[in-house]
């Protein structure tokens, strides 16, 4: 059975064991703003159990035909599913997201990120180049070995298990270490692994503080691959630490994604979607659109429409079916968004609705509930329009020509994700190609085929996620070359 404890464990070697330290912090709910479990406080010492124990796992997982590696995958992502309601609770609770959020978007994802890669290693092939009369070369993709993969707290067992599941498919055995901030989920999935006979050291789950199990992970020595996803300075600093050691790195970092809105657009469709990409799980989704760009002809429409329907958005109880937003992973993530607000109106913007806080009484009395807030007037290069915020909170600005949209759509140090808006397949074909962005959405958002390459431009990271590149991102290409 799936259930949360009040005292989450490290998963090493198959086991489920408190930090060596056997000290432990406080797991908080940001609807109630109470404590609510404790989180082994791991360091180097459960770091290095972690790493000895996928080493021991290796020739085992690595040597298994992949049939069975997928036998077990696919048992896994069947536990997954069959335990939607449970890991979606634990997930709303742990984030403060709805749990209609988590029950139709979290769970279901988190389990065909091990379907899609269980099955996908098993139609994983490799090229060879021959020389006619001569040679042959082969290409061998052999996994790296132990590699470490780190995940925030924005989707928790969504993107922790985005990185797992194409590390274990293709034979490599795992240290991980998921968010202080949002841990439970990641500890069912070891109760998960166990009942699904993942050999014991194939994946092992340390919890704890980013600076010290996080940083013990990337610094380890013997952990050849580090995939991560968080923050853009957590990015720099792993690189940091990892580009002299020579190590695999991927990482997916932050986003302020541009969303070009042109006057041909089908404007309901429009409306409706840019509503979700600006606030679906409280604007914290590397994807989310925060920069909101119109044509000026249809600005005022847009503008007007686009706030009402934000003030009818429904804020509170993550339990409620007719929620909308429920609370911000953390006080602390709360207060940064609020000083942004602040900041917004200091460099000359106007918040047309929203940016309050919500005080949703009884149970949610402490809770971090803010309301989606829509602002105008800005700069395009204010740091409002050039930080990552991270919450619910969007800029709308005009535009006069396609060239200018373009322009200031690519006038910042990120690029993750865009949407295009427009009926005129010409000029959508045009602005995809001319956006700086490792993805476009055109006349969509949030439509996601897992084969597709995934990943940012600029400082939104390092390498793509996803399909084949995750596969050859946790492999290594090895060339035979055979003369006859
Ligand atoms: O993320 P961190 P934080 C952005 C967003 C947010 C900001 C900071 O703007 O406000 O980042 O969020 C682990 N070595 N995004 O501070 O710290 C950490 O324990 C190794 C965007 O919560 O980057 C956690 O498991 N690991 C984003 C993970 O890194 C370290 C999603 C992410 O935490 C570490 C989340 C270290 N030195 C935040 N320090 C997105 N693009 O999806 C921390 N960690």
């Amino acid at each position: 059975m799936l259930s949360p404890d009040k005292y989450i464990k490290n998963y090493i070697d198959g086991k489920l064991v408190p930090a060596d330290s056997g000290a432990y912090f406080d797991n908080v709910n940001p609807a109630t703003g109470k404590v609510y479990a404790h989180i082994p406080d791991s360091e180097a010492s459960d770091v290095q159990k972690a790493y000895e124990a996928a080493e021991r796992a290796f020739p085992l997982w690595s040597g298994m035909t992949t049939e069975k590696r997928y036998r077990i995958l696919s048992r896994l992502a069947d536990i997954i599913e069959q335990y939607t309601e449970p890991l979606a609770r634990a997930e709303s609770i742990d984030s403060g997201k709805p749990f209609s959020l988590a029950s139709t978007v979290d769970i279901p994802r988190s389990q065909a990120n091990f379907r899609f890669f269980a099955t996908a290693i098993t139609h994983f092939s490799s090229e060879s180049h021959h020389v006619p009369g001569e040679a042959i070369n082969f290409t061998l993709r052999q996994p790296v070995g132990v590699v470490g993969c780190i995940s925030p707290w924005n989707l928790p067992l969504y993107l922790f298990s985005w990185k797992i599941a194409p590390a274990l498919a293709t034979g490599n055995c795992v240290v991980a270490k998921p968010s202080e901030v949002t841990p439970m989920t990641a500890y069912l999935l070891s109760k998960a692994c166990m009942e699904a006979g993942l050999p014991a050291g194939v994946l092992n789950i340390v919890h704890g503080y980013g600076q010290k199990a996080g940083q013990a992970i990337v610094e380890h020595p013997k952990i050849k691959a580090v995939s991560f996803t968080g923050g853009t300075s957590t990015g720099k600093r792993i690189a940091a630490t990892a580009a002299p050691m020579f190590k695999k790195l991927s990482l997916e970092l932050g986003g302020k994604n541009p969303n070009l809105i042109f006057a041909d657009c089908d404007f309901e469709k429009t409306m409706v979607t840019t509503l979700k990409s600006s606030f679906s799980n409280n604007g914290q989704i590397c994807l989310c659109g925060s920069r909101i760009y119109i044509e000026r002809s249809i600005y005022e429409k847009f503008r007007d429409e686009f706030v009402k329907r934000t003030q009818f958005l429904k804020v509170g109880d993550p339990f409620s079916a007719v929620t909308d937003l429920g609370a911000l992973s953390s006080q602390a993530h709360k207060e940064k968004v609020q000083s942004y607000l602040q900041l917004a109106e200091v460099e000359g913007g106007t918040i047309l609705c929203g940016g309050t806080e919500v005080e949703v009484p009884g149970e949610y009395e402490g809770g971090a509930f803010l309301r989606p807030a829509v602002i105008e007037g800005l700069s395009n290069n204010c740091r409002t329009n050039q930080e990552e915020i991270f919450g619910p909170v969007v800029t709308l600005q005009p535009f006069d020509t396609e060239e200018e949209a373009i322009a200031l759509a690519n006038d910042i140090d990120y690029g993750l994700a865009a949407t295009v808006w427009t009926q005129d397949i010409s000029r959508a074909h045009r602005v995809a190609e001319k956006l700086q962005s490792g993805i476009v959405w055109v006349n969509c958002w949030m439509l996601r085929d897992l084969r597709t390459p995934f990943g940012g431009v600029k400082n939104s990271g390092v390498g793509r996620e996803g399909g084949l590149e995750a596969l050859r991102f946790f492999t290594e290409a090895k060339n035979v070359c055979v003369k006859y």
